[in-house]
């Protein structure tokens, strides 16, 4: 049961999307607690669809039980819940099975490559190592094959076994048809993180969650565990099946209450942990770097001090003997009030270490990130360039931080704006492991009103090639693709816009980013429209939609472009930061042009745009390796979408699409909002067509974002007709 919560939507994974699998005859084969989750899976999916699932290879014992007739889904309907009294573990607990090994036909198999012996159904091709693989398979990959009218997945770890159990149920059909060259899986990145900016006790101004637009928390709810564990259950086992492997469960903002997270309250931490754990799942922590000041009484939190480093120590220790497997910490230090080394006299990397080495000998890791700059900037002075800071506090850096450290990078260099330029950090730091951090959660990007599909924006930053065209991506580079640059690895991770809302995200199709996150970390060659396509047909499986072919061109039409909509009646060029500053919700051209945050425009008569080159502006341009670093230097060869980031022109200046700024900007906002009128009546069609709470809650969010469109249009054309006086071309009503 889940305490009376309303249930939550079955988001990507509804049992509707296991009817391939859960027709089958199935042996699951090998041992360890994630086998146990994917025997749980096969047998809920097999009570659901009508097939059979057997166990084998468990510990000393081998059964084969058929575990037909199983018992339902459990409550939320949405999955297996193991210590639900209500599902049985069929066989594989009897003291003794005396049965031999299964032999009779089975469809598939999901086995454990070192657990013996093989059962005989195994096609003796499907063990062979296929032609051209290059290495083993690690802690999470799978291998899958389908001869003799067996499909097989083969794994060495059982994380790999449970992702290759989702590959399955993507493929649905498919995976059972024809024959399948063995074909080895294996994630790009090791760490796949979402971070939650929940705060346990509810925050006067940022509320529960910090930027989180889907209701509470699924963790916490005012000061205590939120107490859904059904909830907690289906969220792991979503984040399994997109591939996310790491969560951490509260705001890098720490607060006084979510500090004692780290020792007394760890119980509530370890609860956590072990829900997520029977999913592949690692819980970290964000704590604060002053926790031994404010929970360990000590009268300095000096990285170099030795009292320091012995609280850190025993303190860790405590938090490893209560959850094993604890991931680590990420820190937000010396960033927008919250404490850090420099109160010291000391560096970040001083900082970083000082964790790490408490951190290291139980394998943890320390998420460290590099947002850190001046937020109490004055406007006035024009010296000062908030994008050059995470560059010039950490590039000095490189080589410093321990191997435990990993440096965590906002895509930009501002602030998860809708069009930012890659952040330099990512290709000046060799020596350090790095993780790039994406905004699940749509701060800057409609809040979950806004329909805004983020793959394709994602895909592009992770393309992004830090030293030109024929050189490594921000990918291969977290991917540790061996090339010239950094060499040590790295994770990606992203902020949550997961919330306690019943459609998880607020908006129902804004979970559509959270399953590409995963995917992207998982493989971020994978292209933003096929993403989309496994997400719609596993959150629209064909039977249960009145028309299978309108809501994939619907749900195509409506999200595919949608991120490049949203830039379009937003800010313009890659400037930036036109948000209100009241919750960064709608448009405030000049909410942020007299404030202390570093995030102006410049706008005036003339011209609009941030000169940024070493030439003549802040410098940020030599951040970059060539050829960027002259590429953008130069208005003629900056790409027209980051052009006012980089320079300051005359509304007069012609861009390479041959329009001036000026007529750019008037174009694209009437298009913007043409574009959501689109959006809006092509939602219409799906009226009938598709689960009508679904269709209701966005047909009233597209209204929504119809109405803030149109405010943004209205307002940044306005703004710009009275600086510049100079009249739209078309005619067009400008207020
Ligand atoms: O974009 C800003 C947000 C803050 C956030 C900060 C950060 C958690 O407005 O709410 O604080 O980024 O990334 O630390």
């Amino acid at each position: 049961m889940n305490g009376g919560e309303p249930e939550p939507h079955a988001a990507w994974l509804p049992p509707e999307a296991f009817r391939a699998l859960g027709a089958r005859r199935v042996l699951v084969h090998g041992d360890g607690p994630l086998v146990d989750t994917v025997f749980d899976e096969v047998v809920w999916a097999c009570a659901g669809h009508g097939g059979q699932a057997w166990r084998t290879g468990v510990g000393a014992k081998s059964g084969d039980a058929p575990a037909t007739g199983s018992p339902a889904p459990p409550a939320t309907g949405s999955g297996p819940a193991a210590d639900d009294p209500a599902v049985e573990r069929p066989a594989v607990d009897d003291p003794v099975v005396e049965r031999p090994m299964v032999g009779g036909p089975v469809d598939l198999v999901l086995a454990l490559r070192g657990t013996e012996p093989v059962p005989p159904v195994v096609p003796v091709d499907a063990t062979a190592t296929p032609v051209g693989d290059d290495g083993p398979l690690g802690d999470e990959g799978f291998l899958l094959v389908r001869v003799d009218d067996v499909t097989v997945v083969l794994a060495d770890a059982p994380a790999g076994l449970l992702y290759g159990l989702f590959e399955l149920v993507r493929l649905g059909e498919a995976a059972f048809t024809g024959d399948r060259p063995a074909q080895p899986h294996r994630p790009a990145l090791r760490r796949r993180m979402l971070d939650h900016w929940d705060n346990v006790a509810v925050h006067p101004v940022m509320g529960q969650v910090e930027r989180g637009y889907a209701g509470g928390s699924i963790f916490w709810r005012d000061g205590v565990p939120h107490g859904d564990r059904d909830r907690l259950r289906a969220y792991g086992r979503l984040l399994a099946s997109c591939g996310i492997n790491a969560i951490s469960v509260n705001n890098v903002n720490v607060g006084a209450v979510e500090a004692r997270l780290l020792t007394d309250r760890l119980d509530d931490v370890a609860e956590i942990a072990d829900l997520l754990r029977r999913y592949g799942v690692r819980v970290h922590l964000s704590v604060t770097f002053a926790a031994p000041v404010v929970l360990g009484g000590l009268p300095t939190a000096d990285p170099l001090d030795d009292g320091v480093r012995d609280w850190w120590d025993a303190t860790t220790r405590r938090v490893y003997a209560r959850i094993p497997d604890f991931g680590g910490y990420v820190v937000k230090a010396d960033s927008e009030g919250q404490p850090g080394p420099f109160t010291y006299g000391r560096d970040h990397a001083d900082g970083a270490n000082l964790l790490a080495d408490a951190l290291a000998p139980h394998g943890g890791v320390v998420h460290w990130r590099a947002f850190v700059y001046d937020h109490r900037q004055d406007w006035r002075d024009r010296t000062t360039d908030r994008a050059r800071a995470a560059y010039d506090h950490f590039a000095p850096l490189d080589g410093r931080f321990a191997d435990n450290v990993v440096l965590q990078v906002k895509y930009g260099p501002v602030d998860f704006q809708p069009r930012e330029p890659v952040s330099p950090v990512i290709a000046a730091m060799p020596a350090t492991r790095l993780a790039v951090e994406l905004q699940v959660t749509q701060e800057y990007t409609g809040q979950q009103w806004h329909a805004c599909y983020l793959a394709p924006w994602w895909s592009e930053v992770l393309g992004f090639r830090p030293w030109g065209p024929q050189e490594r991506t921000v990918a291969d580079v977290l991917a540790d693709v061996p090339g010239p640059g950094p060499g040590r690895g790295g994770d990606l991770v992203a902020v949550s816009n997961v919330g306690d809302d019943p459609f998880w995200c607020g908006h129902p199709l804004a979970q559509a980013n959270l399953y590409a996150f995963g995917r992207l970390a998982w493989d971020p060659g994978l292209e933003p429209g096929a993403i989309l396509d496994e997400w719609i047909d596993l959150t629209f499986p064909a039977p249960t939609v009145g028309d299978p072919a309108l809501v994939r061109e619907t749900l195509h039409a409506v999200l595919d472009d949608s991120w490049r909509t949203y830039e379009r009646y937003t800010a313009p060029l890659g400037v930036g930061f036109m948000v209100n500053p009241a919750g960064h919700y709608g448009p405030g051209v000049d909410g942020y042009e007299y404030s202390r945050w570093g995030t102006y425009h410049f706008a005036d008569r003339d011209g609009v745009g941030v000169d940024r080159t070493r030439a003549t502006g802040t410098g940020f341009a030599g951040q970059y390796p060539p050829p960027w670093s002259q590429v953008y230097e130069s208005p003629e060869r900056c790409p027209d979408e980051l052009l006012l980031f980089f320079h300051h022109v005359p509304y007069s200046h012609v861009l390479h699409s041959g329009s001036t700024v000026i007529q750019h900007i008037y174009d694209t906002h009437f298009a913007g909002v043409q574009e959501v009128v689109a959006m809006r009546d092509r939602w219409r069609g799906l009226a009938d067509v598709i689960d009508r709470a679904v269709y209701d809650r966005v047909a009233e969010r597209l209204e929504e974002q119809l109405r803030c469109a149109t405010e943004w249009r209205d307002q940044i054309n306005t703004y710009f007709f009275r600086k510049s006086g100079v009249p739209d071309a078309r005619g067009r009503r400008i207020h």
